[in-house]
């Protein structure tokens, strides 16, 4: 195998006899299987385009299977090769009505014709055959930059993915899928083609968060600012984690009236926020931290957990029976249940003893979305211009498991008093419970939302741009950024291809840039890594 997609690959190069992630050698081949075959399927849909043919299906297939082999989504090889045959007869029946429309079509041979194996052992055999290092371009800064394309459409494909199921999505954002996936099988372009291509695939995946932020505001309204408790109350529980909002909305109304109470984990904190979620009574409180942590976390958990999309980890012995995963999400002995029924999650839940006492471990506040923040815009800027607020951070990102990632703990620990710490993702688990204060009434730690919230955050640093008649980049506003999986590549693409500068970002810079495409990175952009909280705080307010 050979996997170099995430932050924590090995020694910083890539997992090549079992991922760090716990990804085995059969199911990275079982994903690189099904990249080659989603290739084919675009060319075949890119010569749909062009004959005047687009199966309204392909689109949301291309973006769930894309989605599936996201770091830490499906572990699980035998749905791979479900999704492998079904991918190859849809890929089949696109053909035939291409050619009912246009006879004397042809399509190319390669990834377009590829034939599954029967079994899956054969199966894993041919992904074998489609590893990394066997098919890369002659041009290594090519290959990183196609790399950086996919990678980046995997972030893209789980935002066009929770949209879809929420009634949201636009066909130019599977046509550029189709267009880049097709191009990564060429070698004739060149660099500033390919470059280009990422460009796109930044705009594409802002296309995608919009479409998020309007079904999910459209679905359960504009999230407001809301207290959360991080203790417990006596009743029988569950833990709802990953980003799936319908998911949860669904196991909310199936709970409702049954004794159960439904807790948040990792990325689902900010669903707190949302006015049709919030009004569940039985929508209690907030337990545990970021994904890396839930071992520890879900062993202490006395209820049933529903994993709803990534990250996640190999669960432990002790809570492998009461452990379930929904939608795109798969680990080879945990319960898979279907999107909305979670009458088997219930009965877990009923059975176990859920918390017996009531535990008050204070709350954190989340909800800061765009509409909220704007909503005070007023009060914000007249803060900035009488000086009481100095900088603004946006400190966000994903969490993970290296010890280098104390600096965003320590970073927003020594920020001084006038500054305001915006968030989103994974990553503010760090500092998400820390007290910061406020400045005339607006917190200075304001949570955005989730990851795929970095669209609200641009919305506010373009209102703010906007207020004050100056561009992004002048605002006095630094990005310091962590990365973790390939969410967080379409989201850097999507700030890169709006022009945004000066983007601090860590813990470790990804394995699959080459120092050529580092360096024009560097040049175009100003990004950097992050060196100490110390010295990055006093490099940008030195100069801010
Ligand atoms: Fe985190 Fe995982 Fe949300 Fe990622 S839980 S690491 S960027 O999936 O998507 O922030
Ligand atoms: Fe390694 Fe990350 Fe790939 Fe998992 S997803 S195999 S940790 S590079």
């Amino acid at each position: 195998m050979f996997c170099y997609q995430c932050e924590q690959t090995n020694k910083s190069q890539a997992c090549t006899t079992m991922g760090v992630c716990g990804k085995k050698a059969d199911v990275a081949a079982l994903q690189d299987l099904t990249v080659y075959a989603l290739k084919g399927l675009a060319q075949v849909a890119s010569a749909g385009r062009e004959a005047g043919v687009v199966d309204p299906a392909v689109g949301p297939f291309m973006v769930a299977a894309m989605f599936s082999t996201l770091t830490n989504v499906n572990f699980d090889p035998q749905r791979f090769q479900v999704q492998l045959n079904e991918l190859v007869a849809k890929r089949e029946a696109l053909k035939i009505a291409i050619k009912a429309k246009n006879p004397g079509v042809s399509f190319p041979a390669g990834p377009a014709d590829f034939q599954p194996a029967v079994s899956l052992e054969d199966l894993v055999k041919q992904g074998e055959g489609q590893a990394i290092p066997d098919h890369r371009d002659p041009n290594p800064d090519i290959e990183s930059l196609k790399q950086t394309c996919i990678y980046g459409i995997k972030g893209v494909a789980a935002y066009a993915d929770h949209a879809y199921i929420l009634g949201q999505q636009d066909d130019a954002v599977y046509a550029y899928i189709e267009k880049a996936l097709s191009e990564s099988l060429t070698t004739d372009k060149d660099l500033g083609f390919w470059v280009n291509m990422a460009m796109e695939c930044g705009q594409a995946n802002l296309k995608a968060m919009e479409l998020l932020d309007a079904a999910n505001t459209g679905a359960y309204g504009h999230p407001t600012p809301v207290s959360v408790p991080l203790g417990h109350r006596k009743n029988k529980c569950i833990l709802v984690s990953g980003h799936d909002l319908h998911d949860l909305y669904n196991l909310l109304q199936a709970t409702e009236g049954k004794g159960i109470d439904i807790y948040t984990h990792g990325e689902m904190l900010p669903c707190h926020g949302y006015p049709k979620l919030k009004e569940f009574k039985h929508f209690y409180g907030h337990f545990g931290t970021a994904w890396q942590n839930q071992q520890r976390e879900f062993a202490e958990f006395p209820g049933a957990i529903l994993m709803t999309t990534n990250c996640i980890q190999k669960p432990a012995a002790t809570y492998m029976d009461h452990i379930f995963t929904t939608g795109l999400v798969g680990w080879p002995g945990a319960t898979h249940v279907p999107n909305g029924d979670f009458s088997a999650v219930i009965e877990k839940a009923l059975a176990m003893p859920g918390f017996t006492d009531d535990l008050d471990k204070g709350a954190v506040l989340t909800g800061f979305a765009r509409n909220a923040v704007l909503g005070v815009a007023d009060k914000v800027i007249d803060a900035v211009k009488s000086g009481a607020i100095k900088h603004f951070f946006l400190v966000a990102g994903c969490d993970g498991a290296k010890p280098g990632r104390n600096y965003y703990t320590e970073f927003v620990e020594k920020l001084p008093q006038d500054t305001v710490v915006l968030t989103l993702a994974c990553g503010k688990f760090r500092f998400f419970d820390k007290q910061l204060g406020d400045i005339d009434g607006i917190p200075r730690l304001l949570d955005v939302g989730q990851c795929n919230d970095a669209y609200s955050a641009i919305q506010i640093a373009v209102a703010l741009a906007g207020a004050f008649n100056c561009g992004v980049n002048d605002l006095p506003l630094s990005m310091v950024l962590s990365w973790y999986e390939q969410k967080a590549v379409a989201i850097l693409l999507t700030l890169l291809s709006l022009g945004i500068k000066n983007i601090r970002l860590g813990p470790t810079l990804p394995a699959f840039l080459t120092p050529n495409v580092l360096n024009f990175l560097v040049e175009q952009f100003n990004i950097m890594p992050i060196s100490t909280p110390d010295e990055d705080i006093k490099a940008i307010l030195g100069s801010a």
